[in-house]
């Protein structure tokens, strides 16, 4: 018998293993994907393996002379291996020896915090890591840099006591490298933001995302939430150079102002991202957008004639010089009075679903010195049994953000909506989109 119980162990941990070598996203491994061992670690070891990661700061040595996002700093002792997993921890130690300089114009102090960087680099693959997000004001990241581009998997924050809804988000998106002529150089020049139905601290997930050079696909947990085109994304597609991989975390002065925390926001031991481990696959075969589930959204972006839209107030299709990457037509609300454009849409019961639009506030402008003006309106869903799903905007660039929910028993259809409704300024909306996530 015991035998017998032993025999089925070993099975069981055989196929397990023979699992985690296939990606989440694609288990039965259609995609002929090969692990790139190089760029992975299963942080299985007793120590991290140097011959694969910098640890930075050790031996003085900071790679992309990148010391941390001020006050916070990179120091070795931050990272740890141990049970599997890599462990970052964030603490609170005024008394640590801090570098004297400055980053950003701040200098560091009171918070220690880690990075782990790749020796070698890979270009296009899938890249998948299992997680949990540090449950407090840092961020917990995995990112990828390389000349030219930085393409940033996600990067979490596990708590903004302002803003609930920073602990769920799934934020995805390109940093143009490029130039430093160029008025985007550093910036975040492409993003996606998705509202996850869950905590990112609060448990591990398996976040991943499929890159090449056509597309980029979004998963969590082996489900694809959301994908987007070169040709959407246009000319901010700027990572297309060999990469190599980050974990780190940081303090995000636009999420928690880092002169504002204090030692009860770190705890005694710390806040955690741990990282069980950090897969990159790459393959030869063809890589295509099959798989992708169709958008249910009828002329998503405006360019038909029929009237699929019920579009109202201020709000009118136009043809103008805001045009985007998704046609010649686009949604204006004009500024001064409200307007809403909305479709209704025939869903599933129990069925989970992305939600998201492609907007531009022109009125919002963002000043250093001065007072800045911040524009607003909302996309959401709503006819839901339950309360609306919103999604908010207010950046003076076409940019996605994008939702997940799920219907209830005895729904068929749902209302998506734009309106500028709450601050009657002039908003912008080109492309929707509703697919199922599966
Ligand atoms: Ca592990
Ligand atoms: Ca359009």
């Amino acid at each position: 018998m015991r035998g017998k119980l032993l025999l089925s162990f070993f099975l069981v941990k055989a196929t397990m293993s023979l699992v985690a070598q296939n990606p989440f996203s694609d288990p039965e491994n259609k995609g002929e994907w090969v692990l790139n061992k190089s760029v992975s670690d299963e942080f299985e070891g007793a120590k991290i393996d140097r011959n694969k990661w910098y640890v930075q700061g050790e031996g003085g040595h900071y790679e992309n002379n990148f010391t941390g996002r001020a006050p916070s700093q990179f120091v070795p002792k931050n990272v740890s291996i141990a049970n599997g997993e890599v462990t970052i921890v964030s603490k609170w130690e005024p008394d640590f020896v801090f570098l004297d300089k400055l980053n950003n114009g701040r200098k560091y102090k009171n918070i220690t915090t880690g990075a782990l960087i790749t020796k070698s680099k890979f270009l296009y693959g899938y890249m998948e890591t299992r997680c949990k997000a540090a449950d407090g004001p840092m961020s917990s990241s995995f990112w990828t840099t390389g000349k030219g581009g930085e393409l940033d998997v996600f990067e979490h924050f596990g708590e903004n006591k302002n803003k609930p809804t920073s602990a769920k988000k799934y934020h995805t998106s390109f940093h143009d490298w490029r130039d430093k002529k160029l008025p985007t150089f550093g910036k975040r020049i492409w993003t996606n933001e998705h509202i996850l139905p869950f905590r990112v601290a609060d448990d591990y997930h398996v976040y991943g995302l499929e890159w090449n050079k056509n597309y980029v696909k979004i998963y969590i947990d082996g489900k694809l939430v959301r994908h987007a085109t070169k040709k959407d994304v246009g000319e901010k597609w700027v990572v297309y150079n060999e990469q190599k991989v980050w974990l780190d975390s940081e303090v995000f002065p636009w999420e928690a102002n880092p002169d504002k925390l204090t030692a009860e926001d770190f705890t005694e031991e710390g806040r955690k991202f741990k990282i069980d481990y950090v897969r990159i696959w790459q393959t030869n075969k063809d890589v295509t957008l099959d798989g992708i589930s169709q958008n249910k959204v009828i002329d998503p972006s405006f360019e038909k004639v029929d009237k699929l839209w019920t579009i109202t107030g201020n709000a009118k299709i136009v043809k103008g010089k805001n045009k985007s990457s998704f046609g010649k037509k686009y949604v204006e609300i004009a500024e001064g009075d409200e307007g809403e454009v909305t479709q209704t849409i025939k869903v599933k019961p129990n069925t989970s679903y992305s939600f998201s639009a492609w907007v531009k506030m022109p009125g919002t402008t963002i000043v250093k010195k001065g007072k800045s003006t911040y524009d607003n309106a909302w996309a959401g869903v709503k006819g839901l049994k339950g309360k609306d799903k919103v999604l908010k905007f207010f950046k003076n660039q076409w940019h996605r953000k994008s939702l997940q929910f799920t219907t209830k028993e005895g729904q068929t259809e749902v209302i998506l909506f734009f309106t500028n409704k709450w601050s009657k300024r002039r908003a912008l909306v080109d492309n929707f989109e509703l697919v199922e996530v599966k």
